[in-house]
């Protein structure tokens, strides 16, 4: 049952989490808990400031490094205090790693972890050194501030609790946690405008669906992300099925003598027949 201590100077972003979908069912259940903390409550002087300007001049405020000590020893000690061990502590940054989901598995199945969200142009160095275990970042887009990554973190880890989704085959099954993008899905009508389901889908053969599925998956995860293909590759987790498929995709490649994928990858040097 993970608990996650957040530092925050905007504790309110955080309240809809708590009232509504999938999280408030983890919270509710107790499968889930999650604790505020802001750092101004910790700042000292007249002012109780959280920020100033940065040394060596430019743009913007940097986060005072004492007023985050004394939030994250104040959730330390309330962790400590309910039992559990000293937590990782996880700072949202535009400079850290981004966040993948075996992180999310590995959070979702520990005691949780302290989550610092910084604000302005980023947060006095020397706390970082000191205090922080990891960076973690959402991707290479600019936020105002680290609190919409950590509800983004605390939905991606509450889907994954016991008997939060009420249909633990679908955490299980879904994308990325086998490391492809998904199959693409149909419902009724049969027919929609012009077009049909496709046909395999309207029979009974399990086996053969569950094959169709895994091709389509393979070939949309080859056209769009490469890597991720690559990747499964070389760790050895694609059976003699998806080997033949990827087979046929890399021969289709080649047929085209040099077409770009329909969705180009981010880094031309990383397309599927340069990598073989
Ligand atoms: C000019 C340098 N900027 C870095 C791109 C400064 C800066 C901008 C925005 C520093 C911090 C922020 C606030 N962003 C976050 O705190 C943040 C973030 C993000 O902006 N994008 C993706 N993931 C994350 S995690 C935290």
């Amino acid at each position: 049952m993970p608990r996650f201590d957040v530092l925050t100077l905007f504790a309110g972003y955080f309240e809809p989490l708590r009232s509504q979908g999938i999280c408030r069912r983890a919270f509710d259940s107790g499968a889930l808990q999650l604790h505020t903390w802001n750092p101004r409550d910790h700042a000292s002087g007249a002012h109780r400031s959280v920020d100033d300007r940065p040394y060596g001049g430019g743009p913007g405020m940097v986060m005072l490094a004492e007023p985050l000590l004394g939030a994250l020893r104040a959730a330390q000690s309330a962790r400590a205090g309910a039992g559990l061990g000293a937590a990782p502590v996880l700072l949202f940054s535009p400079a850290g790693r981004v966040l993948r989901q075996p992180e999310v598995q590995r959070l979702a199945a520990s005691e949780g972890a302290v989550l610092v969200c910084g604000r302005y142009e980023g947060v006095d160095q020397r706390f970082i050194d000191l205090h922080v275990d990891e960076e973690i970042s959402l991707g290479d887009f600019v936020l105002s501030g680290g609190e919409i990554p950590a509800m983004a973190l605390l939905d991606a880890v509450a889907r994954l609790l016991p008997g939060v989704l009420g249909d633990e085959l679908s955490a299980q099954q879904d994308s990325f946690s086998d490391g492809l993008l998904d199959c693409p899905h149909y419902t009724r009508p049969p027919l929609f405008e012009t077009r049909e389901v496709p046909q395999v889908l309207m029979g009974g053969d399990h086996a053969r669906i569950a094959r169709w599925r895994r091709d389509r998956m393979l070939e949309l995860s080859w056209r769009r992300r490469p890597e991720l293909v690559l990747e499964l590759e070389r760790a050895g987790r694609l059976d003699r099925q998806d080997l033949r498929m990827l087979a046929e995709l890399r021969a289709r490649d080649a047929g085209q003598a040099g077409a770009a994928p329909s969705a180009t990858p981010a880094t031309p040097s990383a397309a599927p027949s340069a990598a073989d």
